[in-house]
């Protein structure tokens, strides 16, 4: 087992609405506790309680026929001071303690939302993570990709026809937001991997435990 002053590592699940990023964080935590391993599991929008309220006003904001919405500019704001709540008062400090911790979503969503398919650019959405996080990237990110004609499958199977504000956006809105994410990809091959999520959930979980094979090795010395 690992020495308790080795600091934990950071994983993040990225990927669209639907492509199984739950689902694999719960079986890499489970894989991870059964190594003894201590694991914290937590998402984004949310993982403490004000980043949670940030996260409902995100995903289900005021409905004022008057008021059209978050503007591009406060939706990144929001998403970054939840973002900065949840790396100060919880993620920075189980990683502290030698906790991995997995996130559900993390900056590469707001890259790929707000700066990619929100128009505001990689440069804005880095700036304010530099600022409200001091830049903490994971120590791996697990991009799963799965075609969108598969997730519109997956999500009407599970929810019907009701999705939150951002989710609810037009197919043309979350084609951008998957470039993005493939750019970010292929830009960060050391950080970012890339895995086929249309596949059985188990078969999704045998990748995902390999590309970690390296970072577990290193730390259960
Ligand atoms: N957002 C978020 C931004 O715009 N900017 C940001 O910076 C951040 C952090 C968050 C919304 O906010 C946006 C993105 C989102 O629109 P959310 O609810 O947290 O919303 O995120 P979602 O991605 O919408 O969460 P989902 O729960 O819908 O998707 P998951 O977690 O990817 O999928 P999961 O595991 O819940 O599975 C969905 C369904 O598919 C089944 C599951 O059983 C479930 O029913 N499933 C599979 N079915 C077949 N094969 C597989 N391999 C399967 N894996 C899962």
């Amino acid at each position: 087992m690992s020495s308790r002053s080795q600091k934990g590592r950071f994983i993040a699940f990225e990927g669209g609405e639907g492509a199984g990023k739950s689902t694999q964080a719960k079986l890499l935590s489970d894989a991870l506790r059964g190594l003894g391993v201590s694991v914290d599991i937590t998402r984004e929008p949310g993982g403490t309680p004000g980043a949670e309220a940030i996260r409902d006003l995100l995903l289900n904001p005021p409905t004022d026929r008057k008021w059209r919405g978050w503007g591009a500019r406060a939706e990144a704001l929001l998403f970054a001071a939840a973002r900065s709540d949840h790396v100060e008062r919880r993620i920075r400090p189980a990683l502290e303690c030698g906790t991995w911790v997995i996130c559900d979503r993390f900056v590469d969503s707001s890259r790929a939302y707000q700066g990619g398919a929100g128009g505001l650019g990689d440069e804005s959405i880095l700036s304010l993570h530099n600022f409200g996080s001091e830049g903490l990237r994971p120590d791996l990110t697990i991009l799963l990709d799965v075609p969108a004609d598969m997730l519109g499958k997956r999500l009407a199977l599970r929810d019907g026809t009701g999705s939150d504000a951002i989710g609810g956006r037009d197919a043309a809105y979350h084609q951008k937001v998957a470039s993005r994410f493939s750019v970010i990809a292929q830009s960060d091959k050391n950080r970012v991997v890339v895995i086929d999520g249309g596949r059985d959930p188990q078969d999704v979980h045998a990748d995902v435990a390999k590309a970690l094979n390296p970072m577990i090795s290193e730390f259960i010395k």
